[in-house]
């Protein structure tokens, strides 16, 4: 059986979690940290989560295992079949990754009451400030990300806004959600589906556990 190793406080353990679960997959949860023994190194080669451990070997990188996923088993799809169209929900997912969750992630210490050196907001800022208006350039919105199917990016944009909104509004003053118009409306619908809920309330349950 499929095995997801890592934990719920992640946005790419997450995002990985819901496409196994949209696409009606068995699989297992297994709880590892990241860190840098020589054990874990030897699965997740930068030490870290998640991981999935499957029958010929192991992956990382959420979107890798994500692909995999959708061409190891092709019932419930999170990609097009259209190469190009694949290529434009590749294409939205990588800008949302580097260039608008990339730059809210490095402020994550700043949750665990860290005090953030200025320059580093800073450069959190300026990358946004580029990010989110390509992440609008790209995005479709009707009512899916790319247009009017689901996929792979709106389980990543999705996990990856929920943490990246928590950073904006703490360590950014500012609210990342309203910066892209449409952005509300996809978090909303998401919101309300039951794949969502289960993951964002395991999500919850692993934060208090801190
Ligand atoms: N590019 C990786 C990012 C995964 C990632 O950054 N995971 C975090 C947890 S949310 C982690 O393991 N961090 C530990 C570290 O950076 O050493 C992916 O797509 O899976």
């Amino acid at each position: 059986m499929l095995k997801l190793h890592g934990f719920a406080i992640s946005n790419y353990y997450n995002a990985v979690k819901h496409a196994l679960l949209y696409k009606g997959l068995e699989f297992e949860e297994v709880y590892v940290r990241p860190n840098q023994s020589a054990e874990m190194l030897e699965k997740s080669p930068m030490g870290k989560v998640p991981f999935l451990e499957t029958e010929q070997g192991i992956l990382t990188e959420a979107n890798i295992i994500m692909e995999y996923l959708d061409e190891a088993y092709p019932e419930n799809p999170l990609y097009p079949s259209d190469p190009f169209a694949k290529a434009k929900v590749k294409q939205l997912l990588k800008t949302v990754e580097l260039y608008v969750e990339g730059p809210a992630h490095e402020l994550v210490p700043a949750l665990m009451g860290m005090e953030l050196p200025e320059d580093k907001k800073e450069n959190a800022n300026t990358v946004l400030n580029r990010g989110l208006p390509a992440f609008q350039r790209l995005a479709v919105f009707d009512p899916y990300v790319c247009g009017k199917t689901f996929s792979a990016a709106d389980i990543f944009v999705y996990h990856a806004i929920k943490l990246s909104k928590t950073l904006g509004k703490v360590v950014l003053k500012r609210n990342i959600v309203e910066e892209v118009e449409g952005l509300a409306e996809l978090m909303h619908l998401l919101d309300e589906t039951d794949i969502a809920k289960k993951v964002i309330a395991e999500n919850k349950a692993a934060l208090t556990k801190l």
